[in-house]
C-alpha cells in the first residue's frame, strides 16, 4: 500500500521561528471549534495570535485538518476552522483516530500539548485546563489534561482550570500526578471567571524569569551534566483580570443550573455547559472568556520570550 505519512506540518512562520531562535507559544483549537460559537470564537483565536505577538513571541495555533497535525495555521484556516460544523473534539484517545480516518477537529490541551512536546515548544496558552468535574465520584469524569500534564513537558498558561469542575478534587490529582502549579501573582487557585477560589497552589511566582527559571531546572534545559531531569508539566494559573471577573456568586448559580439542566456525557459535557453559561449569562460569560485567554497568551508569550533568552546565554 502506498501512504505518504507526515508526522507534523509546521508553518513557515513556526518553521522560521525555530530556525532564528525566536520564543513560540502553542494555542490549542478546541477552544475555537467547541468552546466559543461563530465569530467570538474567530475573533478570540485572532486576538491570541495577535497578543503573542505583541509580546515578541510567534503564535503557533494548533489542530487537525484533513488528517493531517498542523502547527501555525494562516488566518484563512483559522477562519475555516472556526465555522466547520462537523469538526471534532480531539483529546489523547481521538487523535490517532484523526489521523486514520483523515479528520478535521480542534485538539484539546492534552492534545495540543502532545504536538507541541513533539515540535519543540515549549509553553503553551489556554482559556482553562480541563479537570476533575463535580460529581467525579459517581461519573469518574476526569479529563484527559491532567494525565497529560502528569506525562508531557509543556507548561501551560491558564486562568486555573474550567469553572464547572470541582476545584479541590483537580488540585489533589494534578498532586498526585506531580504537576506544579503556579499562582502567577497570586497565592489562591484562580477560579475561571473569578480570581480566588480559597485553594492553595503549591507556589508563588511574580514573573515571566521566575517561570523560565522554573522550566529550565525542572527539564535540565540548560544541560547541567549532573543535574536531575523532572519529566511532565508545568501550570502557570494566571488569574483573570479584575475587570473582567464576573461575580462569585452569581455565576456560581448560574454553573450550577447548567450542570442540573444536562443530559449529556463523556466528551459533550464541557461545550454544553459552556455554551449554557453563555445563553444564562447572556454572553458575559463569553466576554470574561475572551478576556482571560487573551490575558494568558500575553503571560505565555513573555514566559516563552523569558525562557528563549536563559537557554541562549
Ligand atoms: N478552556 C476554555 N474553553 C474550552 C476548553 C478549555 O476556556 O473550550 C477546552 C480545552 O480544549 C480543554 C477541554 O482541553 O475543553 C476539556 O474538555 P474535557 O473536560 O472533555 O476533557
Ligand atoms: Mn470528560
Amino acid at each position: 500500500m502506498k501512504r505518504t505519512y507526515r508526522r507534523l506540518v509546521i508553518s513557515e512562520d513556526v518553521r522560521l521561528a525555530f530556525r532564528e531562535r525566536q520564543a513560540v507559544v502553542a494555542l490549542e483549537s478546541t477552544v475555537i471549534t467547541h468552546g466559543m460559537p461563530y465569530p467570538d470564537n474567530l475573533n478570540t483565536a485572532l486576538a491570541l495570535e495577535e497578543c503573542v505577538r505583541e509580546n515578541g513571541a510567534i503564535p503557533a495555533t494548533i489542530a487537525v485538518i484533513d488528517g493531517l497535525v498542523r502547527v501555525g495555521l494562516s488566518q484563512d484556516e483559522l477562519k475555516s476552522l472556526s465555522q466547520q460544523k462537523k469538526a471534532y473534539k480531539l483529546s489523547r484517545r481521538d487523535l490517532p483516530v484523526a489521523l486514520a480516518a483523515k479528520k478535521t477537529g480542534g485538539t484539546t490541551v492534552a492534545t495540543t500539548m502532545m504536538i507541541a512536546q513533539e515540535a519543540g515548544i515549549r509553553v503553551f496558552a489556554t482559556g482553562g485546563i480541563g479537570g476533575v468535574h463535580r460529581g467525579a465520584e459517581s461519573t469518574f469524569d476526569v479529563s484527559a489534561d491532567l494525565e497529560e500534564l502528569g506525562r508531557t513537558s509543556v507548561c501551560v498558561v491558564s486562568a486555573g482550570a474550567k469553572a464547572v469542575l470541582d476545584l479541590p478534587k483537580t488540585l489533589e490529582v494534578l498532586e498526585s500526578k506531580g504537576v506544579p502549579v503556579i499562582g502567577y501573582g497570586c497565592d489562591e487557585f484562580p477560579a475561571f471567571y473569578y480570581r480566588n477560589s480559597g485553594l492553595k497552589t503549591s507556589a508563588r511566582m511574580d514573573s515571566p524569569d521566575e517561570v523560565a527559571e522554573l522550566l529550565i531546572h525542572k527539564w535540565n534545559l540548560a544541560r547541567w551534566p549532573d543535574s536531575m531531569r523532572f519529566d511532565g508539566g508545568v501550570l502557570v494559573a494566571n488569574p483573570i483580570l479584575q475587570e473582567d471577573a464576573l461575580d462569585r456568586d452569581e455565576i456560581e448559580a448560574v454553573i450550577t443550573q447548567a450542570i442540573g439542566e444536562s443530559q449529556v456525557s463523556g466528551r459533550d459535557v464541557t461545550p454544553f455547559l459552556l455554551s449554557r453559561i453563555g445563553q444564562l449569562t447572556k454572553g458575559k460569560s463569553q466576554l470574561s472568556n475572551h478576556a482571560l485567554i487573551q490575558n494568558n497568551a500575553v503571560v505565555a508569550a513573555q514566559i516563552a520570550t523569558a525562557l528563549v533568552e536563559k537557554i541562549r546565554k
